[in-house]
């Protein structure tokens, strides 16, 4: 069985981050072993919220999986909430990084050309050195103007111009590069992404309801990661991260008593197993 880390907080109640990290990357056969930077009693899109920092448990930690020889076959890094955390996933992947280990990096901090309560553009900037460090980033539009100090332009954009970041993200060093969240001109949304050993770009696009909840973000890139582990190729892992993440929100949309916080990902876990030919 395939191993992975994710290095993410724990938001007691939200469904973001480790909540749905662990179940979703689980159920698709993967052991997924965690690294905690923080607890909070919510994520902080709640009014009020607890925030108890782990900064000082993840060199301890991660030393003692070091003499533990325990290691792993993907770190998959999301939200993190200061300049040292992000220094210190530079460090955890040096440490632990393989020849085959795959290094994934969600820089989780804004959506809506707004960055989260507490980033600003010196921690984008700096989030953007992990990027360089990583195999696959997976960035919104957002998160990657922000990395890149270039413009935020809203929905005002083509695919020529999603190509253009694309290359510019690349550039800081990340073996390949996806935006996520990408708006087709028929309506659609989706991903697109590049890869420039092949010098290739791709897309696929679904079904946009017209809706935004909270942890889409966390179960998109949760489930790229799990479907890599399951042998797909990064285009192929993305196509059913896409499907599987509408299918979280159809199910949602269609329960009258949703969370107004986040999605029933759970609800949608038999699709995603089905999609992945496990059940
Ligand atoms: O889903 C991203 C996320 C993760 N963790 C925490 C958050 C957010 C977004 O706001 O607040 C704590």
């Amino acid at each position: 069985m395939k191993r992975i880390v994710t290095i993410q907080d724990i938001s007691c109640v939200g469904k973001c981050s480790l909540t749905v990290a662990l179940p979703i990357i689980s159920a698709m056969g993967v052991e997924t072993t965690i690294l905690p930077t923080a607890v909070l009693s919510t994520h902080t899109q709640f009014k009020n919220f607890t925030f108890h920092d782990l900064t000082g448990e993840i060199t301890p930690i991660s030393e003692a999986w070091k003499k533990e020889q325990i290691d792993f076959d993907a770190i998959y890094t999301g939200y993190l909430g200061s300049f040292e955390q992000i220094h210190l996933m530079i460090d955890f992947f040096r440490e632990h990084k393989k020849a085959d280990t795959i290094t994934i990096v969600d820089p989780a901090m804004g959506d809506n050309g707004i960055l989260y309560k507490g980033f600003d553009v010196a921690f984008a900037r700096e989030m953007a050195k992990l990027c360089a460090e990583a195999d696959v980033i997976l960035p919104n539009l957002t998160e990657a103007s922000y990395m890149l100090d270039i413009p935020y332009v809203g929905s005002d954009y083509d695919e020529d111009y999603i190509r253009r970041v694309l290359k510019q993200l690349t550039g800081l060093g990340a073996k390949s590069a996806v935006i996520t969240g990408v708006k087709a001109a028929d309506g659609r949304i989706g991903v697109m992404g590049y890869l420039p050993d092949e010098d290739r770009y791709f897309s696929y696009y679904n079904t946009h309801l017209p809706v935004s909840f909270h942890g889409t973000g966390d179960i998109f890139s949760s489930t790229t990661v799990g479907a890599m582990m399951n042998g797909l190729s990064l285009e192929d892992a993305l196509r059913v991260a896409v499907d599987y993440t509408l299918e979280c929100i159809r199910l949602t949309m269609e329960n009258e008593n949703h969370r107004f916080y986040g999605v029933d990902f759970e609800a949608a876990v038999p699709y995603l197993l089905k999609r992945l030919g496990k059940v």
